[in-house]
């Protein structure tokens, strides 16, 4: 089997330095996307670790030994919400530092290629959006950490694209005295190191991210509150498991996979006969797939004629592969682009609107 080596030159500090594909893998794709028009991608936290963030499960999940996933739930937030908004502080801080990677604006400049391509992503970090990802064709399925809206569901505030930093006084990162990392005794191999250099880099502050520095325990007045209702706390705009993925974003995703077209024969008796549109390709990007219904998009893509491709630094997160589906392993940030370039050609690497 010939592999190819893709180049590290857009990356800048990727936990990978190289991938490799191979060749036949790499023209049956090509072949495939270069014929494919309805193209759906469902993206996970994988795609933004090159940008220096941290994904829920595996070794990026801990959040001040706390599973990420533990936090991220309504019961969490009731139970401590200062706890909960210093989780989504530090991560919107994360975010608002971070710049979108290669394979974001690959992904963006796929959809102005292809106009029936939808991208479903989990991601709540802003990053596709920043980079000029058409709005019309990104359904963000988990919502956004820059959207703030009201616990109490009764009263129906939400502010949306909010990249203040820190939300309120009592929310800022804590002021670096000394770096901490420095001080373990283990020495972490090179890969560790440059994923510890990126995010390092992202946090203008101490790191609360680790368990070993002091947070502050917010009293519930210094919480952002609405403005509507004056009683009840902001929360984050983002979806938490056992509740519902925003409405609006459901119908377009159902309203895309409902599209119908006349059959081949709908000339004569059978005029007005319809058929569902097929979908030609899945593409699924960076993410476990453990998390519902953003993983059964997968499952309904192929059901409606898909092939899928799987690109994942891990393969047993690679569910369910068939034959005809492909799999790339490495990291999303230098594969995506390399896979896409048939047709997209070298992407475009700068932001369109500054947030904030
Ligand atoms: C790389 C890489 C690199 C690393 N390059 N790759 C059907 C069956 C069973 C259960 C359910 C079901 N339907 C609904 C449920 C319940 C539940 C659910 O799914 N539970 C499962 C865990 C079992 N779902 C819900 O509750 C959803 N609501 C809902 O369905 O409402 C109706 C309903 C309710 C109750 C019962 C039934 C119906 C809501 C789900 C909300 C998820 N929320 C979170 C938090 C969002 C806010 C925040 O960001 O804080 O969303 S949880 C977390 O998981 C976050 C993520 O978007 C989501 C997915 O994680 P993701 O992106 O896949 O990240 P990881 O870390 O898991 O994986 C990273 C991957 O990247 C790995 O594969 C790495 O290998 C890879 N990787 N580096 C490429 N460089």
């Amino acid at each position: 089997m010939q592999n190819i080596a893709i180049s590290d030159k857009h990356i800048m500090s990727s936990p990978t330095k190289s991938a490799l594909l191979s060749r036949s893998d790499l023209e049956s794709f090509t072949a495939h996307l270069q014929n494919s028009q309805r193209i759906v991608a469902v993206l996970g936290a994988g795609l933004s670790v090159s940008s220096g963030l941290p994904t829920f499960r595996g070794a990026g999940g801990l959040w001040r030994n706390y599973d990420a996933t533990s936090i991220a739930t309504p019961g969490a937030f009731r139970s401590d919400p200062g706890l909960v908004w210093m989780f989504y502080s530090y991560r919107r801080h994360m975010s608002l530092n971070a710049k979108p990677n290669p394979a974001h604006y690959a992904l963006a400049e796929l959809a102005r290629r292809k106009p029936e391509f939808l991208t479903l992503s989990q991601n709540v970090d802003g990053l596709s959006p920043r980079a000029g990802h058409p709005a019309g064709q990104l359904k963000l399925l988990h919502g956004s950490l820059f959207d703030v809206k009201c616990e109490d569901e009764s009263c129906g505030y939400i502010r949306q694209d909010d990249f203040s930093d820190p939300i309120v006084p009592a929310l800022a990162m804590p002021e670096d005295e000394s770096s901490v990392a420095e001080q373990s005794n283990v020495r972490p191999n090179q890969a560790i190191q440059a994923a510890i250099a990126t995010k390092a880099a992202l946090i203008k502050g101490l790191d609360i991210s680790d368990a070993n520095i002091p947070i502050p325990t917010i009293p519930r007045s210094s919480l952002p509150h609405c403005p509507n209702c004056k009683t009840s706390l902001l929360r984050p705009g983002v979806v938490w498991f056992g509740e519902t993925l925003p409405e609006a974003v459901l119908s377009d995703v159902d309203a895309y996979f409902d599209e119908v077209e006349p059959t081949p024969q709908a000339e004569g008796r059978n005029k007005g006969h319809m058929q569902s549109k097929k979908v030609d390709l899945c593409l699924v990007i960076g993410t476990s797939s453990q998390v519902y219904p953003a993983a059964g998009y997968t499952y309904h893509a192929r059901a409606m004629g898909a092939r899928v491709a799987v690109i994942n630094m891990d393969r047993s997160d690679a569910r369910d592969l068939r034959e005809g589906d492909w799999f790339f392993q490495g990291d999303a940030a230098q594969i995506v682009p390399e896979i896409l370039k048939s047709v997209i050609g070298e992407a475009r690497t700068s932001e369109v609107a500054k947030a904030g």
